[in-house]
């Protein structure tokens, strides 16, 4: 982007630059609910690193078996982990395939800026504005580190895309703009009292790559 792109006409006619975002910011949304957003996670190579994990991930596109027809889901993915570390979500059972040096290394960092030892990892690849994923929570029974804390970290890469929260009960929501190398955190009971959606947008966009770091607790 021109850098006069980025400058805006304020109430005098003068152009300024855009406000500065935090690098850094956190939210407390009551009933044990956190969020942390980390703009500074990977933003100075988040291209270098979605164009080596687009090249080097085994992608697959999964069919959602609701209605009458299976349908190809708006996305690709591939899930890594630990063994021992596979579960099931929307009623498919999945077991990971190992990590790869590239995935190593952004998990490595993740865990020393949350503080949480993840052990799996959800990679989805959106190709463009037509790809998403609905409402949801990552609230099966596996996750943890236990029942009221589940640690999702959620790394971005690539093209902003609005990542948006809804509270089950009253309906608020939160758009957060996920991408460009974002570490985006939530914790606590926020899978218990929110879902959230990555909604298709008609925007022109690029591709977006997000990583879900998860805690697949061992079974009884
Ligand atoms: O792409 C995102 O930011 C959301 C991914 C997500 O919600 C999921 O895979 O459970």
């Amino acid at each position: 982007m021109a850098a006069r792109d980025q400058l805006r006409l304020d109430g005098l006619g003068l152009l300024t630059p855009p406000p500065e975002r935090p690098a850094r910011e956190q939210h407390d949304l009551g009933e044990g609910c956190t969020l942390e957003l980390q703009r500074d996670f990977a933003a100075s190579d988040h291209l270098e690193r979605m164009d080596a994990l687009v090249a080097a991930v085994p992608w697959l596109q999964e069919l959602y078996l609701r209605g009458a027809r299976p349908q190809p889901a708006p996305r690709l993915t591939s899930f890594h982990g630990d063994p021992g570390s596979g579960y099931t979500y929307s009623g498919i059972a999945y077991q990971p395939a190992a990590w790869l040096p590239e995935l190593a290394e952004l998990r490595a960092r993740c865990e020393a800026r949350t503080g949480v030892a993840f052990n799996c990892v959800l990679c989805n690849l959106y190709r463009d504005g037509r790809d998403s994923v609905g409402w949801h929570a990552d609230d099966e029974r596996e996750l943890g580190p236990s029942r009221d804390d589940i640690a999702i970290g959620s790394v971005s890469l690539g093209a902003p895309r609005r990542f948006v929260l809804k509270h089950r009960r009253d309906g608020r929501r939160l758009v957060f703009e996920l991408g460009e190398g974002s570490l985006f955190v939530m914790r606590g009971r926020t899978q218990r009292h929110w879902v959230h959606s990555l909604p298709k947008t008609q925007k022109p966009c690029g591709a977006r790559l997000n990583l879900t770091f998860r805690v697949v607790c061992a079974g009884p």
